[in-house]
């Protein structure tokens, strides 16, 4: 993660990187959906809030035990070796995929989703921001990938930039997106973009207006203590597991500290458990002074 994206996303609390996937990882991912759509579900309610629209959600969950080869692109995507820097950024290393990946699909008239987003206002351990010692600290992030063009006006991600760090209550008629619709911003995007956001940032979805498809594929991921959804990869490794790589692997271990393998940024290697640094090692008196 380099300088310039660290300001932007400790400035806004959402950050978008431009042609993260590349046209062939989106091709292959878009033909796994294409291969499988019979297999989306259609919201029974909207989740609006001033976002409905003529037809409820569709989404698809499960992509990851899909059988050969539609399963593959979607598991190349749960330790991504672009993305690898990002997490270890925002989480320091040792963080996981929480919550199975799932795909939003809209037609033209699909409902958005309300706004929503914890903000500064107290502290709630699973979805925070803090900055300290030069180093970012996140809650629960959302990564979502571009799969199809958000022009802008298309509707879809929408934030409120610097909501993360909001110390007052949003006001509900900007909440229900019927006030100060100029401080909501749409994330415009194209296919291969990669959005990310905290689940601290105010964010939602605005109702899908454009002739396409809206495709947008959301990662879940948090520290490496956490983990907020219940259900798969919660609480122990699922049972497909030896078919990922070592690296995949570490990503799905479930939420403890000690003594998990950590993942670098090259993402080929691993710090096995038991090798990692010390992080409060207790100093000698002689260390100590010589700070001074
Ligand atoms: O992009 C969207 O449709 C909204 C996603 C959302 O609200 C979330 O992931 O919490």
């Amino acid at each position: 993660m380099n300088e310039r994206e660290k300001f932007l996303f400790d400035l806004r609390g959402y950050l978008r990187v431009e042609n993260f996937l590349t046209s062939e990882e989106v091709q292959v991912l878009n033909k796994a959906v294409d291969a499988n759509r019979d297999k989306y579900t259609e919201d029974s309610k909207m989740y609006g809030l001033g976002m409905d629209g003529e037809y409820h959600r569709r989404s698809m969950m499960g992509m990851l035990t899909w059988e050969q080869p539609w399963c593959q692109p979607f598991r190349d995507l749960i330790a991504h070796q672009k993305l690898i820097p990002y997490l270890n950024t925002l989480f320091g290393r040792g963080w996981r995929m929480d919550h199975d990946p799932f795909l939003l699909i809209s037609r033209k008239g699909t409902g958005g989703h309300g706004l929503h987003g914890a903000t500064s206002r107290h502290f709630d351990g699973t979805q925070y921001y803090t900055y300290a010692n030069g180093e970012m600290r996140a809650g629960l992030i959302v990564c979502q990938f571009q799969l199809a063009d958000i022009n802008p006006g298309d509707g879809g991600i929408a934030v409120i930039p610097g909501s993360h760090k909001a110390n007052f209550l949003c006001p509900e008629d900007i909440m229900l997106y019927d006030a100060n619709q100029e401080v909501v911003y749409n994330v415009a995007s194209k296919a291969g973009d990669l959005v990310i956001f905290m689940e601290a940032t105010i964010h939602g979805a605005l109702p899908w207006n454009a002739d396409h498809e809206r495709r947008s594929l959301l990662y879940r991921y948090c520290p490496k203590s956490m983990h907020t959804s219940g259900g798969i990869y919660q609480t122990s490794m699922p049972t497909w597991v030896s078919e990922l790589t070592e690296t995949q692997q570490a990503a799905l271990e479930p939420p403890y500290i000690y003594n998990r393998p950590l993942i670098e940024d090259d993402g080929a290697s691993l710090v096995q458990p038991g090798q990692e640094p010390e992080p409060h090692r207790p100093r000698g008196k002689a260390e100590m002074n010589s700070d001074k």
